[in-house]
């Protein structure tokens, strides 16, 4: 299962051509996303509300929950079609308090607080697909974001 999104992965970054030619390919250019977890009166939402991806480009998923609930992030379809380097989580100082890495499908994080997500996307999802909050209720709310890995 891991040796085939990886084989993706670096065929993928193959294609990117020669500025990539060299050292560890998952750290190269890595491109800020910052996804913010809220509510908004009797709707809770992802923002933005869409997110595009390539594979073989590397993201940092800036995820900050604003709220004063813990929200989720749950990648579902999109979690099987990228490689996850890293999760980091800091102090308020930028001290790292943790750094999680192997397959990681779903982070919760609490109120105020931000995780940084480190993924390079291995497959295109061919379509939209949904990441979304999976605590009970906030889907209902709103929680869902579409994505798409090209
Ligand atoms: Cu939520």
């Amino acid at each position: 299962m891991k040796s085939v999104p990886m084989a993706c992965a670096m065929f993928a970054l193959v294609l990117t051509g020669p500025a990539f030619a060299d050292g560890d390919l998952s750290r190269a250019n890595v491109i800020d996303v910052p996804i913010e977890m809220g509510s908004n009166g009797g709707k809770m939402y992802l923002k933005p509300d869409h997110f595009e991806f390539v594979t073989g480009q590397a993201y940092k998923l800036i995820v900050t929950n604003v709220d004063k609930i813990k929200h989720e992030l749950a990648l579902n379809e999109m979690g099987e079609r990228i490689f996850t380097r890293k999760i980091e989580a800091s102090d308020a100082k930028g001290n790292l308090i943790t750094e999680v890495k192997g397959l990681i499908r779903e982070v919760e994080v609490g109120p105020g607080k931000t995780v940084e997500w480190f993924i390079v996307p291995v497959q295109t999802t061919g379509g939209p697909v949904e990441i979304t909050c999976e605590i009970p209720g906030h889907l209902k709310a709103g929680m869902r974001a579409s994505v798409v890995i090209k």
